[in-house]
């Protein structure tokens, strides 16, 4: 049955892992993974997480099948964290969410029923974006192009080449945009080409997608939905996908969301039916655990307000590491100006490396980043990286 079946190429991000888990070398540092470690090199177990779960054992809760969109506490707390708890979507009820299974659960919800929705459509994804889009879009059918993003030359975006490509997109097109924190440039788009891709969108009857895995990481958690902001001031219907993997450091719990703004309550409900239906036919409903976590810490006004004093201290740890990165190459003798990493948010730089220069990190002084020149800030500490910024002046002298 299986004779002709091909290996598979491995996930170029998560194969990295492996390479470097079974790497010896003593001073091996992994930028690769887009992972927030804390300044002792630990994935950090939240305290506001931890106070949740002892709030949880002590209800001793039975363990039933949750409703096939989630907890509806999660979900109405998702929907207040994405559109405002006092927004008008929210309060007419125009908002349909389910709890997901990450924000790749989110994403893969959503782009099922779009594609049983309008199955001719095509999606553009950025160029480049986090490649996990194109296949999960693929699969879900579509045929997945991509819209100018990054400008290697300015160290920036590209904004007309994104906007020419929005403007000569078939309506019906399905855009899918970062709405904070660009994976894997780490360069945002400002608040005035937000307004012009939002004009784009709605003058050309497209479809935006944003993708908002990072909230809180970039200027905060409202700042950060900005975008979403403006999608809504166009009147335009779209989807929002959210991930607590980052924000509640819960990688391992797939704690997610899909959100769809619709045109009012009756249409809302409508989509949500349909959504429902993607989700009984893949895994029937979303495990409780993460979004029981999730919907304690949001509705729970002290561990919220812990939980935004955490996600600050993350966000402020990683501006830090920016910082030092620019300043310790500097003092190290690196000629080549490097502040524009400065200017990057979120956890991803594109550091302008070359591929080769990245092989040589990896193979000579096992720091480990992606071979586009991405490498993850989140990842760096006081501890490690004096030798990532001498490793990085050697390869680059
Ligand atoms: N979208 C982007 C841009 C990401 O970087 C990630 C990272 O993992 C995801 C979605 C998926 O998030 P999750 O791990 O919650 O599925
Ligand atoms: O880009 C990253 O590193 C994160 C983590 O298939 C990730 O978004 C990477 C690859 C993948 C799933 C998650």
């Amino acid at each position: 049955l299986f004779h002709a079946v091909e290996m598979a190429p491995r996930d170029p991000i998560l194969g990295l892992t492996e390479q470097y888990v079974a790497d010896t070398n003593p001073k091996k540092v992994n930028l690769g993974v887009g992972v927030y470690y804390d300044d002792n090199g630990k994935l950090p177990l939240l305290e506001c997480v931890q106070k949740a779960e002892e709030k949880m054992m002590a209800a001793h809760a039975a363990r039933g099948y949750l409703p096939i969109d989630g907890i509806a506490a999660y979900d109405a707390a998702v929907k207040s964290l994405v559109f405002g708890a006092d927004s008008e979507p929210v309060k007419s009820g125009r908002v349909a969410t389910v709890q997901a299974l990450g924000g790749t659960g989110g994403l893969r919800v959503g782009a099922d029923f779009l594609r049983k929705l309008n199955p001719s459509a095509k999606v553009l994804i950025s160029d480049p974006s986090w490649e996990n889009h194109r296949a999960l879009f693929t699969q879900a059918g579509f045929t997945v192009e991509t819209y100018p993003y990054y400008d290697a030359a300015k160290k920036g975006i590209n904004f007309d080449g994104m906007l020419t490509a929005l403007n000569t997109a078939p309506a019906g097109t399905v855009i899918v945009l970062h709405a904070c924190c660009h994976n894997p440039t780490g360069y945002d788009l400002t608040a005035a080409q937000w307004d012009q891709v939002v004009a784009a969108v709605k003058a050309r009857k497209l479809v935006a997608f944003l993708d908002m895995a990072y909230q809180g990481f970039g200027q905060g958690i409202a700042e950060d939905g900005l975008a979403v902001q403006k999608f809504v001031a166009s009147g335009e219907d779209f989807f929002v996908s959210t991930s607590f993997s980052k924000s509640l450091s819960l990688y391992g719990e797939r704690v997610g969301a899909l959100s769809v703004l619709c045109a009012d309550k009756d249409e809302a409900a409508r989509v949500l039916s349909q959504l429902k239906i993607v989700i009984r036919t893949n895994y029937s409903n979303p495990p409780t655990h993460g979004g029981q976590i999730a919907a304690t810490i949001l509705n729970t006004p002290e561990l919220r307000a812990l939980w935004e004093r955490e996600l600050a201290g993350m966000r402020t740890r990683i501006k830090e590491m920016r910082t030092a990165l620019v300043e310790k190459l500097k003092a190290k003798g690196v000629q080549r100006d490097f502040s524009f990493i400065t200017q990057q948010v979120g956890m991803f730089s594109y550091s302008g490396l070359t591929k080769d220069q990245m092989v040589r990190l990896r193979n000579e002084f096992g720091v480990y980043g992606i071979e586009s020149g991405r490498i993850c800030v989140a990842a760096l500490n006081t501890k490690n990286i004096d030798y990532v910024t001498e490793s990085i002046a050697k390869v680059v002298a």
